[in-house]
């Protein structure tokens, strides 16, 4: 629930949204204040970039793969470098964990946060348009400042998590973040380069209607799973699935709604990365009243063995994700 000392108006600027938050908690320093700036400067450039990927070649394939042997395309590789560039320089983290790096990139030892990023998220959709998005989660370091930093450090609980957020390049591009005070939107103005606040403390509907399933795999799906999936079509629950987890994961939170990627033949602990995506939609979908799991544990209270770890992922409303947990575990 957000807190009332620090609600601001539909149209405040994004710097005057962040420097209120400073404001209001006497101990911020202005490091997470300005990491966050960094994070949206770096996607106004990324958002120029996939606007005009038609037009200067970028919306195709490298010929690479990434840590997942998932092929890379040229706009993978440009958002990983704005975004790691920008973070590098920007000073505020000791290291970078990056879906598109095999390993963690080490900044700065005198910094305090850390960063788990997904630069961007469905990159197969971009030559055909749909919407995609940037996935970022931020973490305290644990190892004292002016030290190298740990593995403990960066295989961190996703509850530890100070800040989360995703950037979606849809019909309209918007920044949506929490910093543990509730979810707020902001939609970015490319007359005016500014981001704009434009819906106040996201509440996800506690029950929905849409359910957002890969069903070409739905051979491969547990019982339980299949259970859920034949629960949601008996009740009449509408099949939404777009291909990018951001652009399906924002519907469902403004609409209610469920997103599963489970473990399949092709991924048997499932497909998406728990740091950094399905901690940080965790982080936001906590915050709006819904819930996420592993289909049976919450996702947050998972402890990574390793920084690209992947996860089954059920999240959304509250009440879907329950009784998907019912008929699982
Ligand atoms: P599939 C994109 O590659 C992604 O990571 C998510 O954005 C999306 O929801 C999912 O994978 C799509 O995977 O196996 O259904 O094509």
């Amino acid at each position: 629930m957000e807190d009332s000392r620090i609600a601001m108006p539909i149209g405040t600027a994004l710097d005057r949204f962040i420097k209120s938050r400073q404001e209001a908690f006497a101990f911020a320093t202005g490091e997470l204040s300005q990491l966050l700036r960094d994070i949206a400067l770096s996607g106004k450039v990324v958002n120029r970039d996939i606007n005009r990927a038609g037009l200067i070649n970028l919306a195709g394939v490298t010929g690479t793969q990434n840590t997942g042997g998932e092929d890379q395309k040229e706009l993978d590789i440009l958002a990983n470098i704005r975004f790691s560039r920008a973070l590098t320089k920007g000073g505020e983290v000791c290291a970078i964990i990056s879906e598109e790096e095999e390993e963690i990139i080490e900044v700065n030892n005198n910094s305090s946060y850390i960063i788990a990023i997904d630069p961007l998220d469905g990159s197969s959709n971009i030559d055909v348009n749909v919407s995609i998005g940037t996935i970022f989660s931020i973490y305290r370091r644990i190892s004292e400042v002016g030290t190298p930093v740990t593995e403990a450090d960066v295989l961190q609980p996703g509850k530890n998590q100070v800040a989360a957020g995703y950037i979606l390049y849809g019909s309209s591009t918007m920044l949506v973040f929490t910093t543990g005070m509730g979810v707020n939107g902001f939609t970015y103005d490319p007359t005016l380069g500014e981001y704009f606040l434009s819906h106040t403390n996201m509440q996800i509907p506690d029950g929905g209607k849409i359910y957002s399933v890969n069903e070409g795999s739905y051979h491969s799906f547990t019982d339980g799973v299949k259970n859920y999936i034949e629960d949601c079509r008996d009740n009449g629950f509408s099949g939404r699935y777009i291909g990018s987890l951001v652009a399906d994961f924002h519907r469902n939170l403004l609409k209610g709604g469920i997103y599963i990627y489970p473990s399949t033949a092709a991924n048997p602990t499932g497909k998406l990365r728990l740091v950094y995506e399905c901690n940080t939609l965790a982080f936001i979908a906590e915050q709006a009243g819904g819930l996420a799991t592993d289909g049976v544990n919450r996702i947050m209270d998972i402890i990574p063995t390793d920084i690209h770890q992947r996860a089954p992922f059920f999240i959304g409303s509250k009440e879907m994700v329950e009784r998907a947990k019912e008929m699982i575990g």
